[in-house]
């Protein structure tokens, strides 16, 4: 409490159509209910000290409300009067709930755990203009989990050989090719020349698999840039962008968004974990990943559960979830589980993550010892083989590129053979979030 006033209103009965809901981990010296105190007023509407320009009018419409605060569990619960945000604003919703509160002095781990966001404040977005359901529309596949790769080495190739290696991952098998989150408009890979032979090869690999096939360049740079890198894609007839949604900026994703280029967007997270590593401090994936699906993003990497990358399966599902359910006027975000896939974990995998998702593999297709081709080939044999139910050594005995990717990595179940990963980590809850979003 500073001065006369105080955000405290535990055990209220919060109206969740009328407040945007922010649970918080919170470590301090200070007692849970004075640092709750400092973390409501420097995240709504106060500062250190009481003020003579408060009014109890500004308190009531816009004062932040802690309605829930646990000493034990370090957890704290604020609800903050849809009055204080601007509409469509995403910097200015962080800037509240996520700004000036990482930098008090009272704080020694800070995490946000979860964002609830009121239908009427979804309803100022448009969100994914495809979602799932247009994504598999516009590839013409309406079940089966989509295949994808990043074309390896992240950055090096020149054009030409980027097209080549995408047109070998195509006429694989893949559905999805991608760039990697570092490659832009590099001298020895200039985007607009890889844009034109990619998607000529794209086209080539249509007429010869029958198959729609989908291309997604990285267009990951300042904002006027990363429009006009859109409409190149568009009017060279490309279907989708990706965007590194963090290094971007959400206002970037906006932006793009807001121009209605008719691509679907493709958000990749890298710089994620500076927020999402440990689980006392930063900013939750949860929050991050819807905060993605009301800016537009169609579809969006999560998470593998047995990958190279940190995430185990209790954040994994819960932020699938999010991106699957109903919420709002928002199509549904397609998750993307990609980083250190190989074709002997795509039975586990799809067995953990569902049908709806795009699976990436890059090491996994290019690393296979008879090349780029033979390792698609391999991806989907495991598909396959995942939805037939059939197991993958079984199904490996008479499918030659299969039995060459297990012969390298391995099967899930031969934990020797893994990708070493450490979930130790992540003990996530869902928290108050259920049945909420
Ligand atoms: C995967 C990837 C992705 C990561 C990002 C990489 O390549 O291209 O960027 O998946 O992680 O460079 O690692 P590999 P996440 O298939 O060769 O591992 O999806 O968890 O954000
Ligand atoms: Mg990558």
């Amino acid at each position: 409490m500073y001065g006369k006033q105080s955000y405290l209103h535990l055990g209220e009965n919060i109206d969740v159509d009328k407040y945007i809901i922010t649970e918080f981990y919170v470590e301090s010296d200070k007692s849970i209910l004075e640092v709750a105190e400092a973390l409501a007023a420097e995240s709504s509407i106060g500062t250190w000290t009481d003020l003579s320009t408060m009014d109890a009018d500004i308190m009531t419409r816009l004062g932040a409300r802690i309605f829930y605060a646990n000493e034990e569990e370090h957890i704290v619960k604020i609800a903050y009067p849809l009055g204080l945000f601007e509409a469509e604003n995403i910097p200015q919703l962080l800037s509240d709930v996520a700004g000036n509160v990482f930098g008090m002095n009272e704080i020694i781990n800070l995490r946000v755990r979860d964002i609830i966001f009121p239908k009427a404040y979804l309803r100022t977005f448009d969100g994914p203009a495809f979602g799932i359901s247009g994504i598999r529309k516009l590839l013409g596949i309406p079940e089966r989990p989509l295949l994808g790769t990043i074309i390896k080495p992240k950055v090096g190739l020149d054009a030409d050989r980027h097209a080549s290696v995408a047109f070998d991952a195509w006429v694989g098998g893949v559905q999805v090719v991608k760039d990697d989150e570092n490659l832009s408009n590099q001298s020895f890979n200039p985007f607009e020349e890889r844009v034109v032979k990619t998607l000529a090869m794209l086209r080539k690999a249509e007429d010869i698999t029958g198959e729609k096939k989908m291309y997604v360049p990285n267009i990951s740079a300042q904002a006027s840039d990363m429009l006009k890198r859109a409409e190149f894609v568009k009017a060279q007839g490309g279907i989708a962008v990706m965007m590194d949604i963090l290094t971007v900026g959400f206002a970037g994703v906006q932006y793009i968004r807001d121009q209605n280029t008719g691509l679907v967007l493709h958000g990749h997270r890298a710089m994620h974990g500076a927020f999402t590593h440990s689980t006392k401090h930063g900013i939750a994936m949860l929050p991050i990943a819807k905060t993605a699906r009301i800016c537009g993003i169609d579809q969006l990497h999560t998470g593998t559960i047995i990958g190279k990358m940190h995430g185990g399966e209790e954040e994994v599902s819960a932020i699938n979830n999010a991106m699957r359910c109903e919420w709002g006027n928002l199509k549904k975000t397609m998750p993307i589980a990609s980083g250190g896939v190989h074709p002997g974990l795509l039975q586990k995998m799809i067995e953990l993550i569902g049908n709806d998702v795009i699976i990436n593999l890059g090491g996994g297709i290019h690393g296979h010892p008879d090349g780029t081709k033979s390792g698609a080939i391999a991806a989907s044999q495991a598909v396959d083989a995942s939805i037939a139910k059939i197991d993958l050594n079984e199904y490996a005995k008479d499918h030659k590129e299969l039995q060459r990717a297990i012969d390298k990595w391995g099967v899930y179940k031969d934990e020797s053979l893994l990708v070493p990963k450490n979930n130790s980590l992540i003990t996530y809850t869902y928290g108050l979030t259920e049945g909420l979003m």
